[in-house]
């Protein structure tokens, strides 16, 4: 019975720790330097670790079952009884583990690197904070290189990306494991962080500091590609938004611009203006909504500008539900040719 319970507990704990270990925002599959040192970090730890306390358990297994002399023949421990095991084991191998790990971490920290504003001059984007979704300016020089985004950043692979961070409202973290270490964003000041991925891919990212009701909700796609696919994205992204040439899109547009849509969220090249909210312009290009949340295609489109509180409860967006069929139909339609 007992060997029974010990190995399902043996096997259970095994899954759980395996299953931890080949998600995309696992910090044990770094893809970065600077996430690379970290998980360097992480595993000189946890072997360490697990090597003490290894030998603690023979120590105690031996100290447990040993053949006992009376009490009387034990000396007291100011006297030499085990005195040197408390110098020892308790003082002397402590100090030397832990000055040895400080050193480590004081390393693996310099390789990266979070600048304050004077050493970093020109971020290339900046990130900034909303409850529960993140705004994403891209700051290319000259001006008519610039434009915003949201949710999905795209970087070419291979070259740290200097990035600012700072927040419109409330603290929150800019956490993608696989690439590099959490970096708050807070009110009133500017962070910087350099982010680099060395293969192409998606990696997830979350908002690593609590900050309201959705913020399990406020996730982050991080794009690495190579440069000249970056430079196309780069590209397509400067353009405003398409211009409608289907008759159910023509009217959808009609819609959202009628609609209180416009008021909150910007579509370059058209009448809505609004700035509280993500900037739709490319909407169709990115992979997911709500802050990838929900994968971006018809039905949770629909769904999110029917029904953003149920989806996501006390999101800045409110319901919308007086469409007709045809009214959110071609609605959805002309979100989806915002490419
Ligand atoms: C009161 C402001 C407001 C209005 C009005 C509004 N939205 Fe939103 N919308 C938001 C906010 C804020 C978000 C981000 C919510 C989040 O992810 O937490 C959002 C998110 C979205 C998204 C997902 C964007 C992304 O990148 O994740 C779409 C699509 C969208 N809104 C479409 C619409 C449409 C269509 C209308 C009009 C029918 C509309 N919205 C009206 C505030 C608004
Ligand atoms: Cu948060």
């Amino acid at each position: 019975m007992i060997r029974r319970i010990t190995l399902a507990t043996v096997a259970g704990t095994a899954l759980a720790a395996l299953a931890g270990c080949a998600t995309s925002r696992s910090t044990l599959s770094p893809a970065g330097p600077a996430a690379g040192s970290i998980s360097w970090l992480e595993w000189s730890v946890l072997i360490v670790f697990l090597v003490i306390s290894f030998i603690m358990w023979l120590l105690l297994l031996w100290a447990a079952t040993r053949k006992r002399g009376s009490l009387a023949t034990h000396e007291p421990w100011n006297i030499g009884g085990g005195q040197s095991w408390i110098l020892i084991g308790g003082f002397a191998i402590p100090f030397l583990v832990l000055s040895a790990f400080f050193l480590l971490s004081t390393v693996s920290l310099k390789s990266f690197p979070v600048h304050d504003g004077d050493s970093m001059h020109h971020p290339e984007i900046r990130v900034i904070g909303h409850q529960w979704w993140w705004e994403i300016q891209y700051l290319g020089h000259p001006e008519d290189r610039q434009f915003t985004t949201a949710n999905e950043i795209h970087i070419p692979v291979g070259r740290p990306v200097d990035i600012e961070l700072t927040t419109a409202d409330v603290i929150h973290s800019f956490w993608v494991p696989r690439l590099h270490g959490k970096v708050d964003l807070i009110p009133g000041t500017r962070n910087y962080i350099h982010v680099q991925a060395n293969a192409p891919g998606n990696y997830t990212g979350q908002c690593g500091e609590y900050c309201g009701e959705q913020h399990a909700h406020m996730l982050l796609l991080v794009v690495a590609q190579p440069e000249k696919d970056y430079q196309e994205w780069y590209a397509q992204q400067l353009n405003p938004a398409a211009m409608p040439t289907t008759a159910e899109a023509l009217h959808g547009r009609d819609v959202f611009m009628g609609a209180a849509c416009s008021l909150c969220h910007q579509i370059r090249g058209t009448e809505a203006h609004g700035f509280v909210a993500p900037d739709l312009t490319h909407i169709a290009s990115r992979q997911n909504i709500a802050a990838n949340s929900y994968a971006n295609n018809t039905a949770n489109l629909e769904a999110w500008v029917t029904h953003a509180q149920s989806l996501k409860p006390g999101a800045e967006m409110p319901n919308l539900a007086a469409f007709n069929g045809t009214d959110l139909r071609d609605l959805v339609a002309f979100l989806q040719q915002l490419k």
